[in-house]
This record gives C-alpha cells, sequence and structure tokens, in this order.
C-alpha cells in the first residue's frame, strides 16, 4: 500500500530546485495528517521521521515546516516576524533585527532546569542533611513524564512545528555532534541558523539513519490559554528544561528566551555534552578559546572558563595593547576538547555565532564585537534609536546627535535622566561568528586548535591576584572546583553576592560534579597514556578592587600583559615565584611597559594570610555542605595542603 508520502513525492520532487523547496498548498507531503509546508518528508532518515511523528502527535501543531537552512527561508521567517510584532527592523544596518521578549521571559531560569536520571546521586552530590543542593537540579523519570504530559499536549495548537537539523561543531567534524530541534518559535529558527551549522547538509548527514540529540521546544501555551503578549508567547509559570542524557533528550517548555531555547548551546553543548564526554573521554566546558601570537610569530592556544557575563566574549576578541601580540578568536562561550592520538589536548568551538551580553559591549571595550554586530544580527530586550539603531548601557559615546531611545520595554528613555536601564541588563546580540574580524583561520578546524594553557577566573574584588599558576593539574583542578564569583543578570539571581560557580559550569553540569572533577583528574593520565600531557592551569581575576573601590588593574586589551606571562610560563621561562596559593610572577615579570594607569603591583599581587584563611574555610564549607560524600579524595587532599601551605605563612 503507497502512504500519502509514497504518492506526493513525485509532485513534491517536481517542484522547482532544493533550494526552494516551499510546496504549493494542493500538494503538501503529509506526516501522519500534519501537512508538511516547507522540504519533503523524503528527506527525513528513519529515525528523524519518528522523532518528528511523535513531536507531532503530542505538539498538535497545524503544519510541519522541514528547515533547509537557506537565506530565502530565513528572509521569509523574518518578514513573518516582523508583521507579527515580534521583531521590528533596525534600517541603520544591514539586516539586523531587534526582538523585544515578554518582561517575564528574559534568562535563564537555573530553578526550572532539570536532569533526569534514574538516581538523584548520578545527577546531583547528595549535601548534608538539611542543606538545600546547588549543584543543579535532579527530577525522576516518572516526574519527568509527567512535566512533558503535564504541557505538551496540544501545545503547538495553530502553530507552525518547525524542524530544525543542526550540528554543533563543524560538520562533518569528528568532534562535531548533530541535534533536531523542534520548536514552534521562528525567532528560534532565525537564532539556530546564527548559533549552528544548521538545514540540509546536516539533514544529508544523517541519511545514514545515525543517532542525533533530540531536542524539543515549545514556548508553550498558558493553562488558561491567554498569551499575555501574543508577539511573544511564552508560559513563564509552567517554564521547565528538562534533559535525559541516557536518550540524549532535551524537552523544553514555556520560554524563548536563548538560554532556555537555542538548545544547541547551554542544553547540548554543555549539559547533555558533558555527558557524551564523560562516556567518551574528552571535554565539554564553558570556556572561551582564543589564538594569541607573540611578537616572534609563535602561537598558541588557551581556553578560559569565566561565569555568565564576566567579560568571556572581551577576552576571546581582545585587541592587546602590548606591541607586537595579536589575538584571534576562535570562540567565546563553549569548548569542546579532546586529547589527540599524541596525547595534545584540541579544542573545537562547537557554536557558529555568538550571543554575547550587550551592556557593557562598545568601541571602546570590545571593538571587534562591535564591528561583528551590524550586520545579519538578531538583538533581544536592547534599546533602540530613532535613527534605526541600537543601543545600550555603555554606547552612551557612540550615539549619533539629536537621536532618541526607546529602551528595551518600549517607552521612551532619556539618557541621564531615566532611573531604569535602557537596554535589560541580559540583553543580548546573536551574531554569525565568521563575520569576527578577528576570527581564527582555524576556527573550523575539524581536528580543533592545540590548547597550551587553561585558564579559570571570576569576578573577585577581594584578595585573589591578578594571576596565579597551578602547582599541579590536580591542583588546577582543586582550582576550578574552588570558583567564586559575584553573580550576573544571567540568570534569575538577584543582587552582588559572591556565589560558587565551579569551573563556570554550576548551571551546565549534566552528571554529578564529584563524579565531573574525577573525570578531569583522569585528564592526567590519559593524556599520559598518548604520549602527551596536560596544559599548565591558571586563574585570573581583572576584578580586585583597593580599599577605595577602585578597580587595580584596568583589564581589557591590557590583560594581553598577564596572557603574554602565562605563555611565558608555558614556554618553561621561569618568571615565577612560589606562594602558598600557586605561583605568582617574580615583580617586574609581568610587562608592564607603555601602561597608561600606574598599578600598585604589590597589593595585585599580594597573598593575605587573613583572605586566605577564610577562604579556605569557606571553600571546605562549601565542599562539607555540597559535596560530603563525592568529593574526590584527591580534591580533599589539595584543600588540606592549601591550608597547611597558608598556615605557614
Ligand atoms: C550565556 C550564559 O548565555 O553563560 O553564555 O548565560
Ligand atoms: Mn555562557
Amino acid at each position: 500500500m503507497p502512504t500519502l508520502v509514497d504518492q506526493y513525492k513525485p509532485l513534491s520532487a517536481a517542484i522547482g530546485s532544493p533550494k526552494l523547496k516551499t510546496v504549493p498548498k494542493a500538494i503538501y507531503d503529509h506526516l501522519r495528517g500534519f501537512p508538511v509546508i516547507n522540504g519533503e518528508v523524503t528527506q527525513l532518515s528513519a529515525k528523524v521521521r519518528e522523532f518528528v511523528e511523535q513531536s507531532a502527535k503530542l505538539c498538535q501543531p497545524e503544519k510541519i515546516h522541514i528547515v533547509d537552512g537557506s537565506e530565502q527561508e530565513s528572509n521569509s521567517l523574518l518578514t513573518m516576524l516582523q508583521s507579527q510584532g515580534t521583531i521590528q527592523a533596525l534600517p541603520k544596518y544591514d539586516n539586523c533585527w531587534l526582538a523585544r521578549t515578554n518582561p517575564a521571559d528574559v534568562a535563564r531560569v537555573e530553578s526550572k532546569t532539570f536532569i533526569c536520571t534514574e538516581k538523584r546521586e548520578q545527577t546531583i552530590p547528595t549535601p548534608k542533611e538539611g542543606v538545600s543542593g546547588a549543584l543543579g537540579n535532579w527530577i525522576a523519570p516518572d516526574a519527568y513524564e509527567q512535566a512533558i504530559q503535564a504541557r505538551f499536549p496540544g501545545c503547538m495548537n495553530g502553530r507552525t512545528m518547525y524542524v530544525v537539523p543542526f550540528s554543533m561543531g563543524p560538520i562533518g567534524s569528528p568532534l562535531s555532534k548533530i541535534g533536531i530541534e523542534i520548536t514552534d518559535s521562528a525567532y528560534v529558527v532565525n537564532s539556530m541558523r546564527i548559533m549552528t551549522r544548521m538545514g540540509d547538509e546536516v539533514l544529508e548527514k544523517l541519511s545514514d539513519n545515525s543517532d542525533f540529540v533530540k531536542c524539543l521546544h515549545s514556548v508553550g501555551t498558558p493553562a488558561n490559554g491567554k498569551i499575555s503578549m501574543p508577539s511573544w508567547p511564552c508560559d513563564p509559570e509552567r517554564t521547565i528544561i528538562l534533559h535525559k542524557p541516557a536518550t540524549n533528550e532535551i524537552v523544553s517548555y514555556g520560554s524563548g528566551y536563548g538560554g532556555n531555547s537555542l538548545l544547541g548551546k547551554k542544553c547540548l553543548a554543555l549539559r547533555i555534552g558533558s555527558t557524551i564526554a564523560q562516556h567518551e573521554g574528552w571535554l565539554a566546558e564553558h570556556m572561551l578559546i582564543l589564538g594569541i601570537t607573540n611578537p616572534n610569530g609563535d602561537k598558541k592556544y588557551i581556553a578560559a572558563a569565566f561565569p555568565s557575563a564576566c567579560g568571556k566574549t572581551n577576552l576571546a576578541m581582545m585587541n592587546p595593547t602590548l606591541p607586537g601580540y595579536k589575538v584571534e578568536c576562535v570562540g567565546d562561550d563553549i569548548a569542546w576538547m579532546k586529547f589527540d592520538s599524541k596525547g595534545q589536548l584540541r579544542a573545537i568551538n562547537p557554536e557558529n555565532g555568538f550571543f554575547g551580553v550587550a551592556p557593557g559591549t562598545s568601541s571602546a571595550t570590545n571593538p571587534n564585537a562591535m564591528n561583528t554586530i551590524y550586520k545579519n544580527t538578531l538583538f533581544t530586550n536592547v534599546a533602540s534609536t530613532s535613527d534605526g539603531g541600537v543601543f545600550w548601557e555603555g554606547m552612551e559615546n557612540e550615539l549619533a546627535p539629536g537621536v532618541h531611545i526607546t529602551d528595551w520595554l518600549g517607552q521612551p528613555w532619556r539618557l541621564g535622566q531615566s532611573k531604569t536601564p535602557a537596554a535589560h541588563p541580559n540583553s543580548r546580540f546573536c551574531a554569525p561568528a565568521n563575520q569576527c574580524p578577528i576570527i581564527d583561520p582555524a576556527w573550523e578546524d575539524n581536528e580543533g586548535v592545540p590548547i597550551s594553557a587553561i585558564l579559570f577566573g571570576g569576578r573577585r574584588p577581594e584578595g585573589v591576584p591578578l594571576v596565579y599558576e597551578a602547582n599541579s593539574w590536580s591542583h588546577g583542578v582543586f582550582i576550578g572546583s574552588a570558583m567564586r564569583s559575584e553573580s550576573t543578570a544571567a540568570a534569575e539571581h538577584k543582587g552582588k553576592t559572591i556565589m560558587n560557580d565551579p569551573f563556570a559550569m554550576r548551571p551546565f553540569f549534566g552528571y554529578n560534579f564529584g563524579d565531573y572533577m574525577k573525570h578531569w583528574l583522569s585528564m592526567e593520565q590519559r593524556a599520559a597514556t598518548a604520549g602527551g600531557s596536560v596544559p599548565k592551569i591558571f586563574h585570573v581575576n581583572w576584578f580586585r578592587k583597593n580599599e577605595q573601590g577602585k578597580f587595580l588593574w584596568p583589564g581589557f586589551g591590557e590583560n594581553s600583559r598577564v596572557l603574554d606571562w602565562i605563555l611565558r610560563r608555558v614556554d618553561g621561562e621561569e618568571c615565577y615565584q612560589q606562594t602558598p596559593i600557586g605561583r605568582v610572577p617574580t615583580p617586574g615579570a609581568i610587562n608592564m611597559d607603555g601602561l597608561a594607569q600606574r598599578v600598585d603591583e604589590k597589593q595585585l599581587f599580594s597573598v593575605s594570610k587573613k583572605f586566605w584563611l577564610k577562604e579556605v574555610e569557606e571553600i571546605k564549607q562549601y565542599y562539607d555542605a555540597q559535596l560530603p560524600l563525592d568529593l574526590p579524595q584527591q580534591i580533599g587532599k589539595e584543600l588540606q595542603e592549601l591550608r597547611s601551605r597558608v598556615e605557614e605563612m
């Protein structure tokens, strides 16, 4: 018996070129009775088709659109989003758009993000009795199913269901992974086109019926059916982000905001990615990757982990102030790293674009980012200007004279007068990586770039030196585990408290953090077995302040001075002195020539016994509260040894 699909195949195959696949109404393909308005059912492998059919049956969309990734498709979706008021054009630039979200949907929702495993301890460490765990959220398999059944049936009623095939990492790289995101948001489709490699080429890759990560997303429909802002449907009350590592599944409901809806990013590349990495013996990390060339032409790559909104994008795109140095950007947020057959750690950036925090980005702080975002960029929750441009805090010097500003909520806003921010503090630009003027020539290298050093860092106004080097790999893993930073606007946290954010992964661990540390510790043996060695590990802190609350270090391009010292250490130069916390530069070892501001080196590198005794105690309390059963012995030993060294000061 020929199926409907078989019946329609010759007709749909006959209409137009593969790049123009919107099918005339009368001859739609159908999937289980749902009309397929773009693309062809025959393009789908059996596994993809099964996933699409199951999702359609659950969500009951009006129609299905198989995304091809073409420019024409993107343009027609943008026009549609514009006509429904979700985005507005920014005529000052080339193909740039501004989306304003429902003000209740502006950031990642960590408290509503869950990992599903059979046993709780597979997902999160068991905290001390009476303490609530702060290293992720677990959901049991039956509760996971219930959460889906309570939200998804019929949630796409009257909407189009888009099928987005995407690759994290260059298509065909041995380090890449493929996903299919099903979504009812055209904003998500257009953002995924920027942030991932997506469309027909990826479907072709799956034609051998290979596996992929299943990602199901809906902006949702509130239980009472009332959508408060039709241009940005969402269901904040019932938002939930679910991950099931055992079946490589992601299910996200209720939010259209990037971190919750662009499922290739935090959900796949970090949470599910870290579980795949654990099984396959590599690392999926919240890290930028940059290449730095010194005046002798010697180029090295580093990876660096900082919590959200700590200047990762600025560092990744830095213009070094040290003469003769060049920085090139491989990625600004996520690194997938694996030891090659010679034991050299290699990294790829699995993303294809930048989803950067806008406020604070300017021609002064990050000219390379500014030169990336004035074409083909989708802005979210920034302010707009009467000359058709964008504005946010930090762009005050870039405003054309006489322009009027409309804030992210659509209200008139006056510079120097309005009391609320013009742009939401977590407003974003979503721009293609290849538009970055300093994108590294090897950024899409299938094998990845060789990593010489790993940096951890955070916003530490007090006590933590500008830079120090770990004494060993396990000391470095300890430093990563003890990372702390001032909280930011990237998630729902309020205020400026110092939060533990181990490896900058606290919101992104896909499995028990104790096991994650064991995995990191095991890398030393893995590298040695392959005949190589692990990179050196450093901790940096651009944010130390003096008693008057002034930053002690100018930061930005001047951070090249710190990178220079790091690279000299990688080359084995003896430019360090030992302190109880690790190795800091010897006085004068950091090149300060030509620094505009006088820097108090002594204060910048001071290691105070009082501060570090307190720090050690706080780390201990954190481990005791969060990881009483799961802390690897080696990490406990590193803490003990640090305590003894500090006590002996
Ligand atoms: C991000 C984040 O969006 O870390 O990159 O929140
Ligand atoms: Mn991030």
